[in-house]
């Protein structure tokens, strides 16, 4: 029996077919299609790197004569910080498939440089995520996310690049972890591909990621409680009251502190990411990222039948103000997020009753 035949076991469908078969459905165009073949080849170069660890000079921080090298976060850079983010740089440089790049590890946005081909989209990036983890070998990842480039627009600043999580046309991240795998979205579902390290592609191998609607598993950073405001500590004290409390259930607790692997584990069965805002980062207006790790990962969320949200409002629906702009997140199971928004909501509306 031929493999053709279609009684054989369905060949593996790598990435490239995958996206062949969404451009051949006309869900996807060339130019995106090869676009995100680019940042997935990127994404295997990075996780090579990363696997070498210690055995590739890559662990530690950046910097040189006892200076750490700082980025626009104020963040020290770690080595495969850097490595990472001219990995990424590099591959999308001559693709021609960009008019412009955006990064966590750069001040601002870089056009496409008038000697290479452009193209109509703009790439959003963290080059590696998870930067306490990298030299402890616990899973780190790439964030990113796709807009279009506005029509007419050839060389694009940051200004181009601020527009709402809805307009993102492509999402994705690969973690770097036991696997690597890629888990995408186009706007047509999310679905995950792990990594063939003996053919060097990703293969599918699970369409159409679900988050359960409920879930009984929490991942915040619990050492920032008291930091918190009041209804997040409200939200997250009936939480840990379990079934004796107002929840009536009990609840479990993990916290990665990488968010692709957080989010990884709740795309995979269920859960609520958060990390609010609290006093230590009030001033930034949260830690996370809208534009390189909250929108992306909201996009691949709500493509799975959960939902993302500030805390206040709906993730994608946030008018950006600037690249590095920070935001309060709260993502995964479509109940557990509308039950932590209703805590946040009841109590500004008890604020502005009792004002
Ligand atoms: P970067 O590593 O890209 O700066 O991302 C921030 C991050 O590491 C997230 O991946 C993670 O969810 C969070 O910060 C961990 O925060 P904390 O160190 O407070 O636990």
């Amino acid at each position: 029996m031929s493999s053709l035949s279609p009684q054989a076991s369905p060949s593996p469908v790598s990435l490239t077919r995958h996206l062949l078969e969404e451009q051949r459905a006309g869900r996807i165009n060339a130019d995106l299609r090869l676009l995100i073949e680019v940042v997935a080849r990127a994404c295997k170069s990075i996780s090579i790197a990363v696997g070498k660890g210690a055995l590739g000079g890559v662990l530690g921080d950046a910097g040189s004569d006892g200076e750490a090298s700082i980025n626009v976060q104020g963040e020290a850079q770690k080595k495969l910080d850097v490595l990472s983010n001219e990995i990424l740089m590099e591959a999308n440089a001559w693709g021609g498939h960009l008019a412009g790049l955006a990064s966590e590890e750069m001040d601002h946005s870089v056009p496409i440089s008038d000697a290479q081909p452009r193209g109509n989209y703009l790439l959003l990036f963290d080059p590696l995520d998870g930067s306490s983890n990298i030299d402890v070998n616990i899973s780190v990842g790439t964030i990113f996310s796709v807009l279009r480039c506005p029509d007419g627009v050839t060389t694009p600043g940051d200004e181009h690049f601020l527009q709402p999580g809805t307009a993102q046309v492509a999402a994705g991240y690969c973690t770097y972890g036991p696997s690597t795998m890629l888990v995408l979205t186009i706007g047509h579902g999310t679905h995950a591909f792990t990594l063939d390290r003996e053919i060097g592609s990703f293969v599918l191998t699970q369409r159409g990621m679900t988050i359960p609607e409920e879930t009984r598993e929490f991942a915040v950073n619990m050492s920032n409680q008291r930091f918190w405001e009041a209804p997040m500590q409200a939200y997250v004290g009936d939480l840990l009251q379990g079934r004796e409390g107002p929840r009536g259930k009990d609840f479990n607790m993990r916290w990665v502190a990488s968010m692709v692997a957080d989010v990884h584990r709740i795309l995979t069965r269920g859960g609520i990411f958060s990390y609010p805002l609290d006093s230590k980062c009030a001033a930034k207006g949260g830690k996370l990222r809208l534009m390189y790790e909250a929108n992306p990962m909201s996009l691949l969320v709500e493509q799975a039948g959960g939902a993302a949200s500030t805390g206040r409002q709906r993730m994608l629906e946030v008018r950006p103000t600037g690249l590095h702009q920070r935001v309060p997140v709260f993502l995964g199971s479509r109940a557990e997020v509308e039950a932590a928004v209703r805590y946040h909501h009841e109590h500004d509306s008890q604020e502005q009753g009792d004002g």
